[in-house]
């Protein structure tokens, strides 16, 4: 049998099939996007819907020509997370034309006031999973029915850019899975049902505007009639779709506490499975129900890809250039740091961030190219410790997970091997793996043996940087709070007592 999974990330559309067979991917294909998305100088970050359909059309139909269609089971996706799509009756009218996506940073009033509303900033973590941030779809969602009340008024049905695509393959509204469900500040996650409370801090009416939520394994219908002729798939069965994180924990085989993943992409995440919801006191990071029906507890940093890629540009380096940088500079970089924020930081909230500095102004460019990588590791291991998951392996994937020097900072500021997952795509594999799994109930051992396989040998810990890498996390905090305390306003003049 076949099974496809698809990926709808900020930059491009991916599919990946699996023959479960022959145990193994079987096509793989990815439509990049023109515009993926629209800024605006007051943090909003929007993306056009009508593009993300275009690409599914032209990825089904180029799926088609590669495959024998009558063997394809089922389908499933996967899609970045937060980002609403605000539609009509039915899932082919909109009544906003763009989708405020994840890197949207223009929600910090509406954050402040369901905080309040419910409570602070901890009960609003202990009932959803995670504090209130500006790219959850709770805020987003208020912001739009403050600022377009008509067209808010208008809307039926808010989804997620999973439901969203889902609706668009089953052709009528589909539900939300529990998993990227858990990323909106709206979802109790103890129940696995909309929070009343939640949902009327946020909007007027919004109970009747959201689709139902259901397991992330649930069986959501077929192929919208008219797809099934045009794209030759007869039959096909729908697995609702769910987030790129919870996606990509299957696809990088991590069914089991005390393994973590880190993926390094636009924005880097670090995340694992969990089996009781453990939310950090300080609201760093969040708790997402799992698709595996437990739970899952992951970072976001929003300075991934995008700084690793500026900071090689400024440097005039190729990335081959970067890593031999990398490999002639010491563990530890002599001492010389920087904070990672070229743009707004999620993790710790940065909103606006001050000019990015090096600890010495001689750094020398190679001490520049190790220092956003150090930087980026240590963020990684700071802010991921309140998961309490002592990590026994580190599963890294992406595309800069394809570095093997980028790789060996992973493994000494980790001190813990780290096997890399040939699968860039791993969000779009999980995807097809949830579809195989939802569609023969096998275990998830089962389901992933053989699609999961770490490439090569894991990058061992030096025990030598141990020592250097203990005592540099401790100094990259102390940078971190102290320029957190310049970068924010003194706690009597915030609405939120400073707490943020
Ligand atoms: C997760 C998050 C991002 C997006 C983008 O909380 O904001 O990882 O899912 O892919």
């Amino acid at each position: 049998m076949l099974y496809a999974g698809l990926d709808c990330s900020t930059q491009s559309l991916t599919a990946v099939v699996i023959d479960t067979d022959v145990g193994d991917v079987v096509c793989r294909e990815s439509v990049p996007f023109d515009t993926p998305f629209v800024a605006s100088g007051s943090g909003e970050v929007h993306a056009s819907p009508v593009m993300w359909v275009g690409a599914l059309e032209e990825i089904l139909a180029r799926i088609t020509r590669q495959i024998d269609t009558s063997r394809l089971r089922a389908i499933s996706g996967s899609a970045q997370q937060h980002g609403s799509v605000y539609c009509g009756a039915t899932p082919d009218t909109l009544t906003r034309d763009f989708s405020p996506i994840w890197m949207d940073t223009s929600t910090a009033r509406e954050c402040d006031e369901i905080e309040a509303a419910l409570g602070g900033p901890g009960e609003v973590a202990r009932l959803t999973g995670s504090r209130c941030y500006p790219r959850f779809t709770g805020p987003q969602i208020r912001r739009f029915a403050r600022t377009d009340p008509d067209a808010y008024e208008r809307t039926t049905c808010i989804h997620l850019v999973s439901s969203y695509l889902a609706s668009v393959l089953l052709g009528r509204h589909a539900p939300i899975d529990h998993a990227d469900g858990s990323g909106m500040n709206l979802m109790d996650l103890a129940t696995r049902q909309w929070s009343g409370t939640a949902l009327e801090a946020t909007a007027p009416r919004l109970r009747s505007k959201l689709p139902p939520l259901v397991p992330s394994s649930t069986m959501i219908g077929t192929l919208r009639e008219d797809w099934q002729s045009r794209f030759g798939f007869s039959q096909m069965r729908l697995v609702a779709w769910s987030g790129d994180n919870p996606c990509s924990l299957v696809g990088t085989g991590l069914i089991r506490e005390g393994q973590l993943a880190i993926s390094l992409g636009t924005s880097d995440t670090i995340f694992g499975l969990m089996r009781a919801p453990r939310v950090s006191d300080d609201g760093t990071g969040h708790v997402f129900a799992s698709p595996l029906g437990d739970y899952m507890g992951i970072t976001v940093f929003r300075n991934g890809a995008l700084a690793r890629e500026r900071v090689r540009q400024e440097l005039g380096m190729t990335w081959d250039a970067f890593s031999a940088a990398l490999r002639r500079t010491p563990a530890g970089n002599d001492g010389v740091l920087m904070l990672p924020w070229f743009e707004p930081e999620i993790t710790p909230r940065v909103d606006a961030p001050p000019p990015v500095a090096l600890t010495s102004d001689n750094a020398t460019p190679d001490q520049r190219a190790r220092a956003i990588i150090e930087a980026q590791a240590m963020a990684l291991r700071l802010h991921s410790a309140w998961m309490g998951v002592s990590a026994g392996a580190i599963h890294a994937t992406g595309g800069a997970s394809v570095n093997p020097e980028i790789l060996q900072v992973l493994a000494d500021v980790f001190d813990a091997p780290v096997h890399r997952f040939a699968a860039p795509d791993s969000a779009a594999l999980g995807a097809a793996l949830r579809a195989y799994q939802a569609d023969t109930g096998q275990p998830w051992t089962d389901v992933i043996a053989g699609f999961v396989t770490p490439v090569g040998a894991p990058t061992e810990p030096s025990p030598t940087h141990r020592a250097t890498y203990t005592s540099l996390l401790f100094s990259y905090q102390e940078i971190e709070n102290s320029s957190l305390r310049l970068t924010r306003p003194p706690a009597a003049e915030r609405a939120d007592g400073g707490s943020r």
